[in-house]
């Protein structure tokens, strides 16, 4: 069934805007003509407009650009990730959902995803405001064969699939925060969540957050956030189709997994790297009961934030926040 519906999106789409005779499209799936209209009528359901008039066939006159299960996957081009969609309109977060679904045994690269999360989680309890249809809200189940250590670097690898997805899409020139925010002109346009079930040396399943601000304009946001919060569309001037963005994020997050689990770290490490904001700067490192003053190095061959003291010593952070010194602010931090 899917497959062949996935043929016939293929069929009708190459054709461009010519109309495919049923005859034809009936001949190329195997399928009665009877069953092709049914197909019709289930893509008109997914958002597609699609003209039928006897004698001459079917044309698409318009692609969906709502998101579903099945505008996700049709032309999506992956190989495991998004084989599986739960997708909802509406939700708390979708990371509460992949985690249910990750402990009823969902597969590897099964994809959470909603147009609207009413409570939509950010780091250490934050809140994560998640506008419908306006961005991005995704989780991502998977099960690496990696030690629990080696979770950071996932989300460091995301972090350089959404810069990349950015620069690729649109002619911005996007910045990674470590460890986990995608800056757009100092702004923050992603963050990512990770969070893991498992044992010491075993890791039973990770959920990958990942929140994309795409078309809010500045009064979609929070006033809390206004002034530290962008969106694709606030930074280009135009909306983008989200849809589109997704097979795009998944496509190249598939990517980039495969050659981590076949390379290693290296690769992701230098990918950041180019991305990294403020390397080579003096930052402010704050964790719960601390902070202090360091150079930021850059990463280290493990994921963790790699810095130089007052006195010369090169330490390693393993979670924390970063933040840097304002022009003229006196540089006091302990
Ligand atoms: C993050 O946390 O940046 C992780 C965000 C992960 C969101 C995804 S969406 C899909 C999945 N389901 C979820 O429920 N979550 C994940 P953190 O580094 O703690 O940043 C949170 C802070 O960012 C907040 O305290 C706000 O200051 C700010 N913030 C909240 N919503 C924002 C938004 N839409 N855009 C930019 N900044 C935001």
């Amino acid at each position: 069934m899917e497959s062949t519906r996935n043929r016939l999106i293929e069929l009708l789409e190459t054709s461009d805007k010519q109309f495919v005779s049923g005859q034809l499209l009936s001949e190329k799936l195997k399928i009665s003509r009877s069953a092709i209209w049914k197909h019709m009528k289930e893509l008109e359901k997914d958002g597609y407009h699609i003209e039928g008039i006897s004698r001459k066939g079917y044309r698409i006159v318009k692609f969906p650009d709502k998101v579903s299960e099945n505008t996700i996957q049709w032309g999506l081009g992956t190989n495991w990730l998004g084989k599986n969609i739960i997708h909802k309109t509406t939700t708390t977060t979708t990371q509460q959902l992949a985690h249910q679904a990750a402990q009823d045994n969902a597969e590897h690269g099964t994809i959470v995803i909603a147009d609207e999360q009413t409570k939509g989680k950010g780091r250490m309890n934050r809140q994560w405001y998640s506008t419908k249809g306006k961005g991005i809200w995704m989780s991502i189940i998977l099960r690496p064969n990696v030690l629990p250590i080696m979770a950071p670097q996932l989300t460091l690898l995301s972090a350089t699939v959404l810069a990349d997805a950015i620069s690729e899409q649109t002619a911005l020139t996007p910045k990674i925060k470590w460890p986990n925010d995608i800056l757009i002109n100092d702004q923050k346009t992603a963050g990512i969540l990770t969070e893991m079930q498992a044992e010491q040396d075993q890791i039973q399943y990770v959920v990958i957050g990942l929140g994309i601000n795409v078309n809010q304009i500045t009064e979609d946001f929070d006033k809390d956030i206004q002034d530290k919060a962008t969106s694709l569309h606030i930074q280009t001037g135009h909306k983008w189709n989200i849809k589109d963005f997704i097979q795009h994020v998944l496509k190249s997050f598939e990517e980039s997994y495969d050659a981590f689990m076949e390379n290693g770290f290296p690769e992701v490490k230098q990918k950041w790297e180019s991305y990294g904001y403020r390397i080579g700067e003096q930052i402010k490192i704050k964790t719960l009961h601390k902070e202090w003053k360091a150079e930021f190095l850059g990463i280290a061959e493990d994921g963790a934030l790699l810095t130089k003291t007052d006195k010369d010593e090169i330490k390693k952070i393993y979670s924390g926040e970063i933040e840097w010194f304002m022009k003229g602010e006196d540089d006091n931090a302990k």
